[in-house]
């Protein structure tokens, strides 16, 4: 009786702390992972880190292009492949190795993929194109030019309950949001600054809804290097209330870090990047672990599982 017991407490403690073997895929460096349920499966939908060449790059990072990975179980990963590269953007420059954080969504059997690079035209540090595709997997077609009213880093979007979509961006002292047209395409209203979030560097929104509570999460730096923080409110563009950290700072030397939260069979689950394999900020690879909600709607604390 009493081994019984024990082996129903290993498997419980499987099954609530082993979701995933960290990192997700050893292949390659991936970052920024953005994971979402489509087709039941899931997805995600991380950027690239290579080792930089001389003079390439921002910031240390050197970031070409994107796949895309699908898993039913958290452990076997399916690398679909290259889904878009900096040769294919039109209005990018084809070597700026500048394709930081994406994001993708689906809308009406469409899926819509959004992706920073640097322009061509010089009219800021990064600015922010779409994609399309009847799939996850692509093919994608690229629109020809960059979306228009906006620059900035880290797209993000959200579909609410009443079928409006949102985009966020941006890294700095300030983070934006604004409507999106039906077509996901263009701007529908003027970007706004999400309000009420606390100073200091910020990037990386990801914003989700839950039990009618709007989740605007955020890696944010106020002490260095960056935690995974939060903030809520009743609506998309807020104004939010911000609410603290739900996954502590690294300190072994790693600056960034960069998130999605998502829904899978019932658990809810925090994609994230960390330097696991490489030892190095610039060469990151993406995990997942569980994320927990209080009874009042906050997020427990998630404490990394790391190789
Ligand atoms: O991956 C490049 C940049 O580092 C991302 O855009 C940021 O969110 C940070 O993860």
């Amino acid at each position: 009786k009493k081994l019984g017991l024990s082996l129903l407490t290993i498997i419980l403690f499987a099954a609530n702390f082993a979701i995933a073997d960290n990192p997700l895929v050893r292949h390659m460096y991936t970052a920024d992972p953005t994971a979402r349920v489509m087709n039941g499966k899931l997805f995600v939908f991380p950027s690239t880190d290579i080792k930089c060449e001389e003079g390439k790059g921002n910031n240390g990072f050197c970031m070409p292009n994107y796949h895309v990975f699908s898993s039913e179980n958290l452990f076997d990963w399916t690398d679909h492949g290259v889904i878009i590269d900096q040769a294919d953007v039109k209005w990018g420059v084809f070597d700026g190795f500048g394709m930081w954080a994406p994001d993708c969504i689906e809308k009406e059997g469409k899926y819509y993929y959004y992706f920073p690079d640097m322009p061509k035209d010089t009219t800021a540090f990064r600015r922010i194109g779409v994609a399309v595709a009847d799939n996850p997997e692509g093919p994608y077609t690229l629109e020809n030019d960059y979306m228009k009213g906006l620059d900035g880093i880290d797209p993000n979007v959200f579909i609410d309950t009443d079928g409006q979509a949102y985009l966020y961006w941006g890294g700095g002292e300030k983070l934006y949001g604004a409507k999106l047209k039906a077509n996901m395409k263009e701007l529908a209203s003027e970007p706004v600054v999400i309000n009420d979030l606390p100073s200091k560097y910020k990037e990386g929104s990801f914003v989700f809804e839950r039990n009618g509570i709007y989740y605007f999460t955020f890696p944010h730096s106020p002490h260095g290097t960056e935690e995974l923080a939060y903030a809520t409110g009743d609506n998309p563009l807020g104004p939010f209330e911000y609410q603290g950290f739900f996954m502590k700072r690294w300190t072994n030397g790693c600056w960034t870090n960069h998130h999605s939260i998502v829904e899978y069979k019932g658990q809810w689950m925090v994609f994230y990047h960390h330097k696991d394999i490489s030892n190095n900020e610039h060469l990151r690879s993406m995990c997942a672990d569980n994320l927990n909600f209080n009874e009042d709607g906050s997020i427990q604390e998630v404490i990394p599982t790391l190789r």
